[in-house]
């Protein structure tokens, strides 16, 4: 049987120096608000602190790349450079083919986005083909899944510090 999630981590690492960005699409906000809670309390556990967490906000899932990219900039530009970023966003399979297209752009360019900042942009959104399905990988039915945003957090932990 495969293992779902992040499996073994070959070390414990401090995200005590770490700041983080979360940025999230505002569709589907019960399941994005339980994913970017499962975030949040993973970067804690993993002593990343409380202020040192900057949680903003665009419209939809379409607008992750480019908004954490000005995020990025914005914060650097404060003299307040984030370590990571996490976009999260929420993609729901409907009867047109915006869903297709909304999932390929977006993917494509937060990938790319890690290497034009040089810095670890997690893949913190979910392409469901129904909402159950994001539910449950937001940690929002019982007994079913784990909350995905949990080893996003993790991942932005790892990532910054990997190579130091
Ligand atoms: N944004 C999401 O984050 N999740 C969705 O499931 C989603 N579905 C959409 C479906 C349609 C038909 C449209 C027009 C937009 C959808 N969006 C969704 C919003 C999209 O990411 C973006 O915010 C808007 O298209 C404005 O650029």
């Amino acid at each position: 049987m495969a293992v779902k999630g992040l499996g073994a981590i070959d070390q414990q690492y401090d995200g005590s120096s770490l700041r983080i960005g979360i940025i999230h699409a505002r569709w589907n906000k019960k399941i994005i608000d339980s994913l970017v809670n499962g975030a949040v309390s993973k970067l804690k556990s993993l002593g990343v602190k409380e202020e040192n967490i900057i949680i903003e906000s665009v419209p939809g899932s379409f607008e992750l790349p480019f908004g954490s990219k000005l995020f990025h900039d914005k914060q650097k530009k404060l003299g307040k450079p984030l370590d990571a970023i996490i976009p999260i966003g929420v993609l729901i399979k409907g009867s047109t083919m915006h869903f297709e297209y909304i999932c390929d752009s977006t993917t494509q360019q937060l990938m790319k986005l890690n290497f034009e900042l040089n810095l670890p942009v997690i893949f913190g959104v979910l392409t469901c083909l129904t909402e159950e399905q994001a539910e449950a990988r937001a940690g929002l039915i019982e007994g079913k899944m784990h909350n995905h945003g949990e080893d996003w957090g993790a991942a932005a932990v790892e990532m910054s510090l990997k190579f130091n």
